[in-house]
């Protein structure tokens, strides 16, 4: 077995003070920077997006952050402006352990398609290539971390959970949006695809 810590988006923009702040989205640096010296691999996803981007909703018409937009590939919530390319918004957290990471996959990059997951844009089909990646490692299992739990943490481990590897996600180190009941959701939407929830203590 060889596993891998993916740790998802853990951005200024997603903690306090960010633009699209995730309630205490910064409490769980210290332990996922800990939890590294436990994996054979550590990788990072940086949400990454381009000025404008199509899941901004300041890219539409009369459209409030927090709405809901059809999209070609199917339904999309619209953001405040958040993660650009190259701003202080977009960069790591001050306190994470970048330097212990083997891999940064950036997503989101694409101006038409959101990509909430570490594997594939939101159309579902276009891939990020870290699939290829973890398999020419020889990586079987993964443990997921970061922000948001309802979001890109839960498309991610889903998707792992699809392609066959042995997904954990351990809730007690990620933090959620909980948009209308998406942490319910997220929550059901994982265990239903196989992926493993787990705390500290569990
Ligand atoms: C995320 C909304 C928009 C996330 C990224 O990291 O969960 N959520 N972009
Ligand atoms: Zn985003």
């Amino acid at each position: 077995m060889t596993n891998a810590l993916i740790v998802i988006d853990v951005q200024n923009d997603f903690c306090p003070n960010g633009a699209l702040a995730v309630p205490d989205g910064d409490a769980i640096v210290a332990n996922i920077n800990a939890l590294m010296e436990e994996f054979d691999a550590t990788i990072l996803t940086q949400d990454w997006h381009p000025n404008g981007h199509s899941s901004f909703a300041s890219s539409h018409a009369d459209a409030a952050p927090y709405s809901g937009v059809e999209m070609p590939y199917g339904p999309q919530v619209l953001w405040p402006d958040h993660c650009v390319q190259g701003t202080h918004g977009a960069e790591f957290h001050s306190d994470l352990n970048v330097d212990a990471a083997d891999l940064i996959v950036r997503k989101g990059y694409n101006p038409a398609i959101d990509s909430y997951s570490a594997f594939f844009e939101n159309d579902q089909v276009t891939p990020t290539g870290l699939e290829g990646y973890l398999r020419t490692r020889g990586i079987t299992d993964v443990t997921l971390v970061g922000l948001a739990t309802d979001f890109c943490v839960n498309f991610s481990a889903q998707d792992a959970a699809r392609l066959g590897f042995n997904v954990t996600v351990r809730t007690d180190l990620c933090r959620a949006i909980d948009l209308d009941g998406s942490l319910t959701a997220g929550i059901e939407e994982m265990e239903k695809a196989g992926v493993i929830l787990k705390t500290a203590e569990s």
